[in-house]
Parts: structure tokens; sequence; C-alpha cells
């Protein structure tokens, strides 16, 4: 019998009105791992309406007093990380290696934000007038409602989730369908920790039955969502309607530019891991490798031997490394994606088809697969793929490389693997992606810097870093004037 979950509404434990549900089903072999509320827009109501209540008292709450409670969540995922690390691995198959990073990095996240309490610095600047005092200072915009993607199930909705709590901001989150047990655990461990009752709701269900409703929701003020363009397309569409806020972080089609100077044995070893793994569904995942003709051959041989060696397997092996691909549905498109790309004329020199032998037949696994000759416009190397397929694309030089890089509708992540100093930071400049690393794949950004990316990436906003309360509050501008008399500014001072 699986594990029964409920919602948690205003402190309680409910299930969905309609008293539907879904299993959680685990990747690498089909085992159910719980059964969730499938909630609609009753259940979204119920949790508006516990957010809202709870808004009043905490949004009065002293700030550090609010961080105090995410400093001790942050110690009790520190004491559970590697039981949160296998219940990771468990839903959504990435390594327990990488999940007890997607934990460490919600530790990360919550000492940041709470260090925020005591910091939340306002403005203050001259007035213009003698006798007057004007400063600017930051308020919470009210409820939150947060819809975050099941690759990174815990860390994702902690960059979101304590930066609106530390600003003093009620919360609804719809975790993902594919990754709802994390964030089960997410809202216990607040709970644990002393949140008060309704300050924190968690929704459980689909993006059509519970995200929608979620987003339309007239208490709902922000909406801060991670996950696929189109979604977010739509939200942002529905938000400008209704007069929301919406951030935004969404796919990516990041590339590895390697020079004819660089370290090829380190640019190959950045490679395997930027594109396989998490199984490539990152959305910082390298999914291009744009390389100088002379060291493109060596590249591929390098990258090819890398992608055959890699063990595929459960993630709770610690011998495996790289598990399934989440699901059904994404297996047949990482495929279909694979089958494009052959089409266009790319050769697949490593995988190019499920893994299916033995034990890997009962879950939905994908070889690491390496295509070569693609070229800038081809399918494959303009969409996002999410899964293990990395596509190689041959450049002159610096120069076309960067134009190659940027010739996409994403801009989250990219790399330069060069020697040369002034070529690293030739592309620091021109690469026009959110994120860049020099020497260093394209994954693993650290949360006390911005995350986020340009052009079809994103909306403009950054989480994270010292940009995380932007998505989350309002600037409020305060004058006090104390010169007893009517002051008017531009015209008395004039
Ligand atoms: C994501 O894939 O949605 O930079 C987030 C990284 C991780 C976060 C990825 N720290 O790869």
């Amino acid at each position: 019998m699986a594990e029964k979950y409920l919602n948690f509404v205003g402190g309680r434990r409910v299930p969905a009105r309609s008293g539907k549900t879904f299993f959680n089903l685990n990747p690498a072999n089909g085992e159910v791992l719980g059964e969730f509320p499938h909630s609609d827009a009753a259940d979204v109501a119920d949790a508006a309406a516990a957010a809202r209540a709870a808004y009043p008292s905490w949004r009065l709450t002293p700030a550090p007093k609010r961080a105090e409670i995410l400093f001790r969540v942050g110690q009790r995922i520190a004491e559970r990380k590697e039981d949160l690390a296998r219940a990771a691995t468990r839903e959504m198959g990435k390594i327990l290696l990488e999940t007890r990073g997607d934990v460490q990095e919600g530790i990360d996240m919550a000492y940041l934000a709470a260090g925020e309490g005591r910091r939340l610095y306002g403005v203050t600047t001259p007035s213009a007038m003698p006798d007057k005092w004007a400063m600017s200072v930051r308020v919470p915009v009210g409820v939150v409602g947060v819809i975050t993607a099941w690759n990174f199930p815990f860390a994702v909705p902690t960059w979101k989730i304590f930066p609106a709590l530390v600003a003093g901001n009620t919360v609804v989150f719809k975790p993902s369908e594919e990754s709802p047990e994390m964030g089960h655990h997410l809202a216990r461990l607040l709970e644990e920790a002393g949140l008060p009752a309704g300050v924190l709701n968690v929704v459980f269900g689909t993006g059509t039955d519970a995200g929608s409703p979620l987003v339309r929701h007239p208490e709902i003020n922000v909406i801060s969502f991670t996950g696929s363009n189109a979604v977010g397309t739509a939200i942002a569409t529905e938000g400008a309607k209704l007069g929301k806020r919406v951030s935004l972080e969404m796919g990516g089609k990041n590339a590895i530019l390697v020079m004819d100077d660089a370290d090829l044995d380190l640019a190959a070893t950045a490679v395997a891991w930027s594109a396989f793994g998490t199984t490539g569904q990152r959305c910082t995942a390298c999914s291009r490798v744009i390389v100088h003709e002379k060291a493109c051959d060596e590249m591929v041989r390098r990258v090819v031997a890398r992608a055959n060696a890699i063990r595929i397997g459960d993630g709770l092996d610690p011998a495996t490394e790289m598990g399934p691909v989440v699901n059904r549905r994404q297996l047949e498109k990482v495929h279909t994606y694979v089958g494009i790309g052959a089409g266009e004329g790319a050769k697949i020199e490593a995988g190019g088809a499920p893994a299916v032998e033995g034990a890997l037949a009962r879950g939905t696994f994908y070889r690491p697969t390496v295509l070569t000759g693609v070229l800038p416009s081809m399918r494959v190397a303009q969409e996002e793929i999410f899964g293990p397929v990395v596509s190689f694309l041959r450049v002159a030089n610096l120069e076309e490389a960067i134009e190659v890089n940027n010739h996409t509708p994403f801009g989250l992540s990219s790399s330069i693997f060069v020697g040369d100093v002034n070529r690293a930071f030739r592309a620091m400049r021109d690469l026009d992606t959110g994120i860049v690393y020099v020497n260093h794949g394209t994954t693993g950004a650290e949360t006390h810097l911005p995350f986020g990316g340009t052009r079809g990436t994103g909306n403009g906003h950054r989480e994270a870093g010292h940009t995380m309360l932007d998505a989350f509050t309002e600037w409020k501008s305060l004058y006090v004037d104390f010169s007893g008399r009517l002051q008017r500014a531009q015209i008395d001072n004039n």
C-alpha cells in the first residue's frame, strides 16, 4: 500500500475536496512511492484564503524573528540531508551524489535567506527640502504562488519560498506532480521549525488542474515559476491580464565553448558532467559543445569515450553514474529529438537509444548520446531537449563560437574553456547568458549569486543571490517633513 499524503492548508493536512488522488512513481523501476491529492481550483481557493488570513500577522512579525525560523530549517535540513536526498532520488531519479547537492543547495539557501532577516536593507537619501527626511524600504507584496519543476525538487522551491517568507509574504506552493514528496518534506520541515499555520500552504496536483487556478486566483499577488517555456509564457500572459507580478525561470540551450588552447581533458570531463549529470535534465545542462575546428575531433573522441563508460542505473546504487529520465513521455521526447537530429544530418556517435537491458527495462533510461556534425540552425541546436543528449558544433574561431552561442532562443548559462586570458574576458563580455563560466561546466551555480537568464530563459528576474528579494518585495518611499510648515517640492526650493 502506497503511503497517503495530504495537502497542507492553514496548518492542517487535508485531502483534495474532490477526493481525487494521483500516484508518485519511481522512474528507476516503476515502484509506487505515494498517493497524493489531485487538487483543483477549490483546494487552491482554500490554500489562498489560508495564506491571506495568515498574512497580516506574518507581515508584522519582525524580520529577524521570521529569519530565525529559516535558520532552524537550515539546521533541520542538514540533520536530515541523507534521508531527503534518498527521497529525492527515489521520486525523480538523479543519483544520490546529486540529490545530496540538491538538498545542500536548500541548506545554503536557508542560511542565505535567513541572513536577510537582519539586513533587508532600505535606502536613505537626502531630501531636496530642508528639515525633511527621505528613505525607501522594502515591503512584502502579499501572497506568493510558487510553481516548480521536478528536476531540482528541493533546491528550487527554497530559492522562492525562503526569500518570500523572510520578506514577510505568505505562500501557496504547488510542487511538480513528478516530485510531490519533496514538497511535502519541505513543508514539514518549515512546520517543525515553528512556521505559523497558513504562512506556507501546499497543494499537490497538475499544472492544468492546480497550477492554472493558482495563477488566476485573485488573492495571489506574485507568481514565481520554474518550468517550461510554453507554460511560463502562458503564465506571463495570464498574469499580465490580471496585473500580477510574474517571475519566470525557464529553459536553456546552454553551451560549452572549447578553444584550441583549452585543457581538453578538463573540458571533456566538464562536458560529460554538465551534459549527462542529472541525466541532462537541468535547465543549466550543457546541450551544445561549440568547439574550435582544431580541437573538435579530439574533443569528440574524449566525450564519446566518457559517454560510453557512464554506468546507468538506479540512482540509489552508489555505483550508478546516471539515473533514469523522469518519465516515459520525457523518454519519448528525448528519443524523438535524437531522430530529428539524425534526420537533419547529425551523426550519432554514442548512445541514441533507450537503455533496456536487465532491470533497466523496468525504468525509463536513455543512453548518454553524442551528436556531431550539428549546424546552428538545426532543431537539436535550437530547442531544449532536457535529456542526456549533447551536440557538437564546429567553429573557426572565438567570434564565431560566441555568435553560435548567442543564436538560440535561450540565455541561461554558457561556459568557455580557454587558456588565453584575453579571449576569456572577451567571452565573459559577449556571451549573452545570465551566467558565464570560465574553465568550468555550465552547471553548479551557487546560491549567493543571482540565478537566471536572458532572452527566452526568463523575464528579467534573478533568483537567489543579492537579488533574492526583488520578486517578493515592493519598494515604499517614505518622506518625513519635520519643518512644521508646508514645503512644496520642486516649487519652494527653486
Ligand atoms: C535547474 O536546473 O533548474 O546551477 C537549477 C545548477 C544548479 C541549479 C539548477 N545549482 O546547475
